[in-house]
Order: structure tokens, then C-alpha cells, then sequence
């Protein structure tokens, strides 16, 4: 039976890291796949997750099953972390993932159940995974035009052009903030004339929100998902405490839905613990379990947060220093987009031709679509990274 076996395409995200290790250089950069990493290059466990981890590991007695949707308290914490007061809290049915990955896969199977001629509207461009996991399932998806590559901002006119064929009951992904891989985001009047074209188009947004806190704060982060929520009929959030909480590995996500009509919710409800019980009967706990402590005790929350925001602030300065050193090499403007963009991500512009040479030459290492990681960089690394940028040409 193996042998009918194809060879399947290669994560080139993952791909890159493995090459960086590979690369024998001293001096080399890793500026690929989305992890935040300090100074030092070290992705550090939050202090919070620590003090958490060491009272779940006095105080825990039991690591039975927990429910088909994981712990409620997690869906509550997260909910409240994701939704604000946008909508009643039994607008909301929720169900604890592996990862917002598991989420963003979950949510796309709930598409595929309650309306398998949906056609979901991915931005052009999006995070791989979106696609392949599309692909995979053999759902259909288009592309709407989202990226101006030459101002490296929102395309808003021609996004909105795209949308307008939108068909009801369609599925439109838009990432909640610090958009993969451009860092180019919405402004909460770009977010309400999308509003406005969905409740036209009766089509159903489904967002995807890893980056909460990574762009312009915690609240600020979630500003369109909750005029989404608060407007919309029906809403999909996937969501990831892989980033925010730094537990990549613990596989902490949650999937979300909205319905207006609270006499869903039940039904909704049913229908989240029936798809975890497909695919992997119980979530996984622990990575939730610290989510919920850090959420749910004063203190732990308090210096989550400020953690939180030392990493958002890290990544503002290294922006705002390699705008500033390009600036200063090239005489021009052309790389502010760097510091407007929010999150881990920028999309730099340069082809497939001089990212090669910026890894080939420099030991600089991005995704083939010119995607950096800002957190890759420090305040030594980024006068080499603006040099080699000019040296290629970008
Ligand atoms: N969605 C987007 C846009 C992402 O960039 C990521 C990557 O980390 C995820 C979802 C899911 O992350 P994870 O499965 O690690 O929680
Ligand atoms: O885009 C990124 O780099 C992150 C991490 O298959 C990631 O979202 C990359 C590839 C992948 C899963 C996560």
C-alpha cells in the first residue's frame, strides 16, 4: 500500500531552519521561521509560565481526561482574553486545540460540515499552512489581493475589489493582527468597510489570530476581531497562545464561534467537542492549564503582561533601528514601511534572487518571499543586515 505513496512539498519554513543549522558560519543570521528570540537568540520561557509550572506541578493531583472541549476555565480565560466585551459570553461556544494550527484546521472542518459549498477567501499572500491545510482537505479557496508591494502596504482598494465577489454563506480568512508573513494590518476603518461588504455579501469571516499582544498591544491587537464579533452574525477565531504565552511546543490553541442567535450556541457547542473527538478525542492540557493560571491569578497576569510588552517594545526599537540605518545608507524613505509594520513579520520586497544572495553572501537567512523575522535581530545585527540589504540590491 506505501508504495502508492507520493512525495509531499516541504514546509520551506522549516526547510530554512534546518539549512541555518547546517550553515557552518560564524557570522550568520536567522531571521526565518516565526519564533520570538531575545538579545541572545534564545527563546526564553516567561517568567509567569514558569511560576505557573512550578504550581501546577505542587498542586496538580491528577492528570485524568478532561472534557472533549479541554478545560472550561481555559475557554473562558481566552475567550475574554480574545473577545473583550464585544459579545455575550453565551454568544460563544469554544473548544481547546493543538496549537491555533489545530484550530485554524478544526475551523475549516466546521466550514466544511456546515456548508461544504463554501469557498474560503485566504489573503494573497497568507501563512503557508493556510493553503496547504486547504489543499489537503480539498476545499476550495481563492485568493483576494491584499499586499501593494510597492508601498508594502495594504492594497485596500483592490482587496475590497476582490471581496465584492464574495457569494453568501463563503468564508473569508483575515488574520486578527501582525499579518504572516507581511506585517501589514488593517485600520479599524479598513476593518469596518470589510464589516460592512461581509453583512452585504452574507458571507461568514473566520479569523485567525496568533499574534495578540505582538503588534500594537493587547487590546489594540484585538480591535477588528471584536467589531467583527460585535457586528457580525456568525463569526470563526482560531486562536494560538503558541507566541504570546511563548509555549510553541506545548500546543496551546482554541477555536471559537460566535453566533447571535444564542439558541446556537448549544448546537455549535456539540459540534466543537464532536470534531475534537474525530480527530484527537481530548486537547491537550498542560500548555492550557498555565494560559488559565497566568489569565486567572492577579499577579501571574500582571507580569505576563509586562513581559509581554518588553518583547512587543524589543521588536518596535529593532524596527524603528533598521528603518532608521537604511534610511541612513540609502538617503531615502524607501524602508519605513519597516517601522509601520506591526508583529514578527515584514515583507522587505526583494526578490527570490537577492534573498539568495543575502544568505549565499551575508549568512543572511529569510523566507524566499522575502519575509524577516524582526525578533531574529539584535542591536548589533541589525547595521549588518541594512549593509547587506543595500549590497544586493533590494
Ligand atoms: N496562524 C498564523 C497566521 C501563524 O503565523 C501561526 C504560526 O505560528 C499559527 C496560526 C499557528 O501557530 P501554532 O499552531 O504554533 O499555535
Ligand atoms: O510562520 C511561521 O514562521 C510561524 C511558525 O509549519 C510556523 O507561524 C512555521 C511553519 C509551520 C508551523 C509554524
Amino acid at each position: 500500500m506505501f508504495e502508492t505513496l507520493k512525495e509531499q512539498p516541504a514546509d520551506k519554513i522549516l526547510q530554512l531552519m534546518q539549512m541555518y543549522r547546517e550553515d557552518p558560519r560564524e557570522q550568520k543570521i536567522d531571521l526565518g521561521v516565526g519564533v520570538y528570540k531575545d538579545a541572545s537568540g534564545n527563546t526564553p520561557v516567561m517568567r509567569a509560565i514558569k511560576a505557573a509550572e512550578k504550581t501546577l506541578w505542587e498542586t496538580e493531583t491528577t492528570k485524568s481526561y478532561t472534557g472533549l472541549a479541554g478545560d472550561p476555565g481555559f475557554a473562558d480565560a481566552m475567550v475574554s482574553l480574545v473577545l473583550g466585551d464585544s459579545v455575550p459570553r453565551d454568544c460563544v461556544s469554544a473548544a481547546a486545540t493543538p496549537g491555533g494550527t489545530g484550530a485554524v484546521r478544526q475551523g475549516f472542518d466546521l466550514v466544511k460540515m456546515a456548508n461544504p459549498k463554501a469557498k474560503v477567501w485566504v489573503s494573497d499572500p497568507t501563512w503557508p499552512n493556510h493553503l496547504s491545510i486547504l489543499k489537503h482537505m480539498g476545499m476550495e479557496f481563492t485568493p483576494y489581493r491584499y499586499f501593494d508591494s510597492a508601498t508594502r502596504g495594504v492594497d485596500f482598494v483592490h482587496m475590497i475589489a476582490d471581496l465584492t465577489a464574495v457569494m453568501p454563506g463563503d468564508v473569508v480568512l483575515l488574520h486578527g493582527c501582525c499579518h504572516n508573513p507581511t506585517g501589514a494590518n488593517l485600520t479599524q476603518a479598513q476593518w469596518k468597510a470589510v464589516i460592512e461588504l461581509l453583512l452585504d455579501k452574507e458571507a461568514v469571516p473566520m479569523i485567525d489570530i496568533a499574534y495578540q499582544g505582538f503588534g500594537d498591544g493587547l487590546d489594540e491587537d484585538a480591535i477588528g476581531v471584536r467589531m467583527v464579533a460585535e457586528k457580525m452574525p456568525e463569526v470563526i477565531i482560531a486562536a494560538s497562545c503558541s507566541k504570546n504565552f511563548g509555549i510553541y511546543r506545548e500546543r496551546t490553541g482554541l477555536l471559537m464561534t460566535v453566533s447571535k442567535d444564542r439558541s446556537r450556541s448549544k448546537l455549535n457547542q456539540g459540534t466543537l467537542n464532536y470534531l475534537n473527538r474525530q480527530n484527537y478525542s481530548f486537547p491537550p492540557d498542560h500548555g492550557a492549564r498555565l494560559v488559565t493560571m497566568v489569565l486567572t491569578t492577579p499577579e501571574l497576569r500582571a507580569d505576563w503582561a509586562a513581559e509581554l510588552e518588553e518583547v512587543r517594545n524589543s521588536m518596535l526599537g529593532l524596527r524603528q533601528q533598521l528603518a532608521d540605518e537604511l534610511k541612513r545608507l540609502t538617503n531615502s524613505d524607501r524602508f519605513d514601511f519597516i517601522a509601520q509594520h506591526r508583529g514578527m513579520f515584514s515583507r522587505l520586497g526583494a526578490s527570490p534572487e537577492q534573498v539568495e544572495t543575502l544568505r549565499r553572501d551575508h549568512g543572511i537567512y529569510m523566507v524566499g518571499d522575502s519575509r524577516l523575522n524582526i525578533a531574529g535581530l539584535n542591536k548589533t545585527t541589525v547595521p549588518l543586515l541594512a549593509e547587506a540589504i543595500v549590497k544586493s540590491g533590494v
